[in-house]
């Protein structure tokens, strides 16, 4: 792919746009995936393969007609109705955990919490020895099913009698309980109580998700989103079965974390933003971000903190004079750049001290408040260093994290530095990329991914033209970019991570299958503000960060997380469709203004 040019406004169409996809044919389907969720169905006691709605069944509420699965995304595993009667949730519905462990019982308030708005239930919970022991008409949480189940596979039988879901463990119980809310009439994400009534269609669920990695990315760098509106977020990615969050923490217009030994970095760092200047609190206190681990814990979601670099550390270099080779503090950023401003000074063994001593403190720190085992330390867009400069950031970078005991992860140009081997890399690459494979002169994301490979890389696959989210929909979008040219909800759907690195035609992908961990959706926030294709002229264009996320992320967050979790044998956009549109009424219940993407058959009113 090129580099991307955003320096300016108006330069937004300097980067060529993304030739046509030829039709969506060309979903060239990986027969040991196929293979992978056969085996896997029968696992699951030889279930049905996933079946799909009716046409027409979508978003007609509860698919109360006896034959028609409820429409859920991401799409089961497998899914079959069971025939009888529905399920109905009353005040009286008790909500068993059968010998839960405390973290089951959270799930089992987590839920209650959920049901009480809508329904204005506030339903009863006990903790029972077995399943048996669990009055009529519960709501069952099983925490001891089979081990084969995975970390977080369930399963969910609703018949008249009871709703029971079953896994091995906490983790799988929530991933269930989001199946679970899709069951449910849409109006049960209101936040003011709704009529009802509350059935559960008679359902038999297995499901397990494909990646063990699935993430949504937030740029709270270029526009700062306080703890209520990054918790947002993770509900929505969470409600889609993700269970990871990536923070992008550092950029050049802010850097965003409390450092406690090093306070000019918020002090001076976090008072810009991309078109703003004079911020006090626009980054997260170590209380606050213990907060959002917390938050992200509680929906069982993992945080990773990015702190990036040689490049986009602006912010930084405002705040810290000797990462400047002149040991000077540039003026703090609040433009709209990004990948061709200065980068840490790396040029004699001096600075590399001085940066090395700086990311040696930034990271203990960040480990020391991080529970998750990652740590990523960026490397994107670092044009203005040399090779060897950008080897001693990675260097340096790679045993800082290395030495608080967390795993490295970055961008996939890391990959031209000395990175250990289990490194986590994020492509980032396109389909222009994709064109470079098996030729005599592979792209340089595609040699970094080689390289990657290589070093003994594993990958997270983010595609720039179809998981990015701050990427213009169409032309009618009023936020955000379009270096990557245009991503419709048709288009974040049709890829696949297995080919995402492979020529055209789906051959020859230059990572390997077994190297992917997952797949991750991005909320860039370079241009949050309503007439993004040009310069803003005033801070009354940015919309609160929620307007701006809701809008970005549905409806392409749950396609780039079906891709994560759905069996590729279930991935077909037609039906993908028709379970996109059964969402509708749900975020609108939800009060989320997401974009009503043309192609799409949107239930009338939603
Ligand atoms: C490229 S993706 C970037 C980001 C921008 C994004 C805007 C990547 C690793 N770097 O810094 O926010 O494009 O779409």
């Amino acid at each position: 792919m090129n580099v991307p040019d955003r320096s300016s406004a108006p330069s937004l169409l300097r980067r060529p746009r993304r030739p046509r996809r030829p039709g969506r044919a060309g979903f060239p389907r990986s027969l040991a995936a196929a293979v992978g969720a056969l085996a896997l169905i029968g696992t699951f006691g030889g279930a049905a393969a996933a079946s799909t709605p009716a046409p027409g069944g979508a978003g007609s509420g509860p698919a109360a007609s006896s034959g028609a699965v409820p429409p859920v995304v991401p799409q089961p595993v497998s899914e079959r109705p069971g025939g009888g009667p529905a399920f109905r949730l009353t005040a009286r519905t008790e909500l068993v955990t059968v010998a839960g462990d405390p973290r089951t019982r959270q799930v089992a308030d987590y839920l209650a919490g959920l049901l009480a708005p809508a329904t204005g239930f506030h339903l009863r919970t006990a903790d029972r020895p077995s399943a048996a022991a669990a009055p009529a008409d519960a709501l069952v949480l099983d925490p001891h099913g089979p081990a084969a189940l995975g970390a977080e596979g369930y399963t969910l039988n609703a018949s008249a009698g009871a709703v029971r879901l079953t896994a091995h463990g906490a983790e799988g119980l929530f991933r269930g309980v989001q199946t679970l809310r899709q069951l449910l009439p849409a109006a049960v994400e209101s936040a003011t109580v709704q009529p009802g009534p509350w059935t559960v269609p008679a359902v038999r669920i297995a499901d397990r998700p494909r990646y063990g990695y699935r993430g949504a990315m937030l740029d709270v760098g270029r526009r700062f989103f306080p703890v209520k509106d990054v918790e947002r977020y993770i509900d929505q990615a969470a409600a889609y079965k993700m269970n990871t969050l990536h923070l992008h923490l550092t950029e050049d217009q802010g850097w965003r974390i409390a450092i406690g030994a090093i306070p000019s970095l918020t002090a001076i760092g976090a008072s810009t933003q991309s078109g703003w200047t004079g911020g006090t609190d626009w980054y997260y206190t170590a209380a606050q971000y213990r907060q959002i681990v917390n938050y992200a814990r509680s929906r069982f979601m993992t945080v990773i903190p990015e702190i990036d670099g040689p490049g986009h550390t602006s912010a930084a270099l405002a705040s810290v004079p000797n990462l400047n080779c002149d040991d000077h503090t540039i003026a703090p950023y609040s433009g709209f750049g990004g990948a061709n401003l200065r980068t840490y000074c790396l040029s004699d063994p001096q600075h590399i001290a001085n940066v090395t001593a700086f990311l040696t403190t930034v990271m203990n720190t960040v480990a020391g408040m991080t529970p998750g085992p990652v740590i990523d330390a960026g490397g994107d867009e670092a044009a203005e260093a040399t090779q060897a400069e950008y080897s001693a950031y990675v260097g340096a970078v790679a045993k800082a994290v290395g030495d608080t005991g967390k795993r490295l992860m970055g961008w996939h140009n890391l990959a031209e530095g000395p990175i250990p081997a289990g490194t986590l890399l994020q492509y980032w690459g396109d389909d222009n990329d994709r064109k470079t494979v098996g030729t005599a002169s592979p792209s340089r994301d595609i040699q970094d991914v080689q390289q990657g490979v290589a070093k003994g890389a594993d990958y997270i696959v983010s595609p720039a033209d179809r998981s990015y989210l701050d990427m213009q929909y169409d032309t009618s979008t009023p936020y955000g970019l379009h270096w990557e040219g245009y991503v419709p909800v048709e288009r974040a759907y049709d890829w696949d991570p297995t080919t995402a690195t492979a020529k055209p035609d789906g051959t020859g992908s230059v990572i390997p299958a077994d190297r992917i961990e997952g797949v991750e959706a991005a909320l860039w926030s370079d241009r949050a503000y309503y007439g993004s294709n040009q310069l803003p002229t005033s801070t009354s264009q940015f919309p609160e960060q929620s307007v701006y996320a809701d809008f970005m992320v549905y409806p392409r967050l749950p396609a780039v997380a079906e891709i994560g979790w759905s069996p590729l044998s279930t991935h077909d956009w037609d039906t993908f469709k028709l379970r996109l549109a059964a969402q509708g009424p749900r975020w609108n219940a939800a009060g989320i203004g997401y974009y009503r993407a043309p192609g799409v058959p949107w239930p009338s009113g939603s």
